[in-house]
């Protein structure tokens, strides 16, 4: 790890568990036709409360309308960059605020999407430069959502291109990178290996069952990653701190999917 950064404003015991809340933007309000509910940002704040949730991932105005009212209660994970579903071109995602009004805003650490294998990366790959030299600065952790995509990449969830998105974190000074499943704990495992001191965490992707979930989140631990990012698979829930009582068995006391589910039942 960066020898001067610290990542316990969102970690806990090493551990992290982000409630990802950018989805308005990126998917627009179609992601909260399920649970109508979790059209209300206060209702989000107030799942991120849970003792589980070690930071809540939010885009700028979201972050400065509603974080001023629960800075006690949740730590701030700020998403530095984002586009809306409405773009159609290549893979790309403007930066909508600085790492400086981030840390004005009270940030405990930023997020940062690269899309490695866009026509864009390169582009994307400077923005994050900026981001990550000011976040050093600031002495705020940087969380890479570290996503291949584009038009030369078929499959983006493949075990060597996962891996790649991991170590693309390494290579660019991230300290926890954020890789979507890779489907299986071998392919989480190398990523892990190739991350090395970065932390790796699994993307919570598209809603699935409380087991199903929960077992990809146990081989992510086997695997030696760190925990998740997740959002629709807690705010498209009607009970979210449910699932987030038994997140909390399986990421921070490693237990058994089947024995944290059954115990919270
Ligand atoms: P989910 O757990 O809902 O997948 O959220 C994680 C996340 O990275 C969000 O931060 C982001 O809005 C979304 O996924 C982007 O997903 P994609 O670009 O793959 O559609």
């Amino acid at each position: 790890m960066h020898p001067t950064v610290d990542t316990s404003p969102i970690t806990r015991d090493g551990k992290v568990l982000i409630l990802a809340y950018d989805h308005g933007l990126e998917h627009g309000p179609v992601d909260f036709e399920a649970v109508p509910e979790s059209r209300d940002p206060e209702r989000v704040f107030e799942i991120a409360a849970h003792d589980a949730v070690t930071g809540l991932a939010v885009q700028k105005g979201v972050a400065e309308y509603y974080y001023p009212s629960y800075s006690d209660t949740v730590n701030l994970v700020a998403k530095l960059n984002g586009t809306s579903n409405l773009w159609m071109g290549e893979p790309d995602s403007a930066v909508n605020w600085t790492v400086e009004y981030a840390a004005e805003l009270g940030a405990d650490a930023i997020g940062f999407t690269l899309y490695g294998g866009s026509n864009y990366e390169v582009e994307m790959a400077e923005e994050f430069r900026e981001a990550q030299e000011a976040a050093r600065n600031h002495d705020l952790p940087v969380v890479m959502w570290s996503y291949p995509r584009g038009q030369g990449l078929k499959n983006d969830k493949k075990d060597d291109v996962i891996a790649y998105a991991a170590r693309q974190a390494l290579e660019l000074g991230a300290d926890i990178a954020k890789v979507k499943y890779p489907g299986s704990r071998a392919g989480m495992e190398l990523a892990v290996e190739m991350a090395g001191p970065v932390k790796v965490i699994m993307s919570g992707g598209s809603k699935v069952s409380d087991q199903r979930f929960l077992e990809s989140v146990e081989a992510v631990i086997d695997a030696g990653g760190k925990g998740l990012a997740v959002g629709r698979n807690i705010f498209q829930r009607e009970n979210p701190e449910v699932l987030l009582d038994a997140l909390e068995r399986v990421i921070f006391e490693e237990e058994a999917a089947e024995t944290a589910l059954a115990a919270t039942q």
